[in-house]
């Protein structure tokens, strides 16, 4: 079915999946020692994968942990040298999304050089055990290399610059991937384009139209998004991804999906309202899709979660998926890491942490298996 007729039938499929979104949440009772003591010992073994069990129009995708790895850490790289890790990731994800690895700074160090090993290595890895990629990203303010932050170059030069990247980028994976994150975060809060944004600020942001345009001659099957964070309510944000996407539609530039990364913290409520944002999205035409799920929680230092905490952040979890599944073109959903092991939480939030799926031994937690059974009962809905 084209995405067009999709959206025609999409007012009929939400009854259906209204009684997806209603399912109750999956009662997760157990601390971290009785989920340690109940998954017996399983290092993630759990079965079924979920990825045995996620309806077949969605894919269940992972942040793969490595490339430069948050700041300073002191474990080698986790997908080259983490072999539990990696047996997790193939056996539980359809979907692989490069943590950092497809970054600017990543992967076109020099000006005149690019490092796609490491890339390469994780397109390898998911043909190898079935998995889609999620390309990120390609035009964002952050994670740029000093030479291109730092640099002097003219606008024609920096137009010259974004354009060969992509290119050279989107090109070398041409047909290998799902989805790439084009635009990453180009708006603030109040719903204005982002002045740190190099490309945005020195070639105004008719840039990202171009980005679009160049991505999709590279690589005319991969799905383009725009993906950001801080857009899981309505509000200045969203408003604007709405009035761009509807923009970019209208100028048909290839644009085919929105995201939401939903990095979330149990210190605020839960995003009740994403299902009705992303439906926004849905009703464009668009693709939808969930990019970057985490949700942190309040974790003194060398405290562990209360069974309390646990049983909220599942239910956290469980109501973005409930959103994403009920919304007729949102067809993937990913982690932003599964393991606590790897996560960016701690580095970047002191105070909080636990934020992923599993405990650092990849035991599962009780938000893995309301997740399981939320994808499962969707499956067997008809999702
Ligand atoms: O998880 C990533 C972490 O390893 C990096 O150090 C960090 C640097 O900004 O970026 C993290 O990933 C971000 C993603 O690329 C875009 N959305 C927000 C994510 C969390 O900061």
């Amino acid at each position: 079915m084209t995405k067009a007729s999709r959206v025609a039938v999409a007012v009929l499929a939400a009854s259906t999946l209204l009684t997806i979104g209603a399912q109750p949440v999956q009662a997760a009772r157990t601390t971290g020692t009785a989920v340690a003591a109940t998954a017996g010992g399983h290092g993630g073994h759990a079965s079924p994968p979920l990825r045995r069990v996620t309806p077949r129009d969605l894919r269940i995708g992972a942040a793969v942990a490595g490339g430069g790895h948050h700041l300073e850490q002191d474990y080698p790289d986790p997908f080259t040298h983490d072999r539990p890790y990696r047996r997790v990731l193939a056996r539980e994800f359809d979907s692989v999304s490069p943590e950092n690895q497809m970054k600017w700074e990543f992967i076109h160090p020099e000006r005149d050089r690019y490092d796609f090993g490491p890339a390469d290595a994780i397109v390898r890895f998911a043909r190898q055990h079935g998995q889609v990629v999620r390309g990120h990203t390609l035009l964002w303010h952050s994670q740029n290399p000093e030479w291109l932050a730092e640099g002097t170059f003219t606008k024609a030069e920096l137009r010259t610059i974004l354009k060969r990247h992509i290119f050279a980028v989107v090109g070398r994976y041409r047909g290998q991937i799902h989805q790439w994150d084009v635009a990453n975060e180009i708006f603030n809060e109040n719903g204005e384009y982002r002045q740190e944004n190099i490309w945005i600020r020195e070639l105004g942001p008719g840039i990202v139209a171009d980005a679009f345009r160049w991505a999709h001659q590279a690589d005319p099957k991969a799905q383009l998004f725009l993906n950001d964070y801080g857009v899981e309510w309505p509000g200045a944000k969203v408003d604007a991804y709405e009035t761009l996407a509807k923009q970019l539609l209208a100028d048909r530039v290839p644009l085919h999906g929105f995201a939401s990364q939903a990095h979330l913290s149990t210190r605020y409520g839960a995003p009740e309202q994403l299902r009705g944002v992303l439906q926004r999205f849905d009703d464009l035409g668009l693709y939808t899709a969930i990019t970057e799920l985490d949700v942190r929680m309040d974790l003194p230092a060398g405290s562990v979660p209360t069974a309390e905490q646990l049983t909220v952040q599942a239910q956290y979890y469980k109501t973005v998926l409930d959103a994403c599944l009920a919304v007729d073109d949102c067809n993937s959903f990913t982690l932003w890491g599964f393991t606590d092991k790897y996560s960016w939480v701690p580095v970047f939030f002191p105070a909080e942490g636990a934020a992923t799926v599993m405990w650092d031994d990849f035991r599962p937690k009780p938000a893995y298996y309301t997740v399981r059974q939320t994808l499962a009962d969707a499956r067997r809905n008809g999702r």
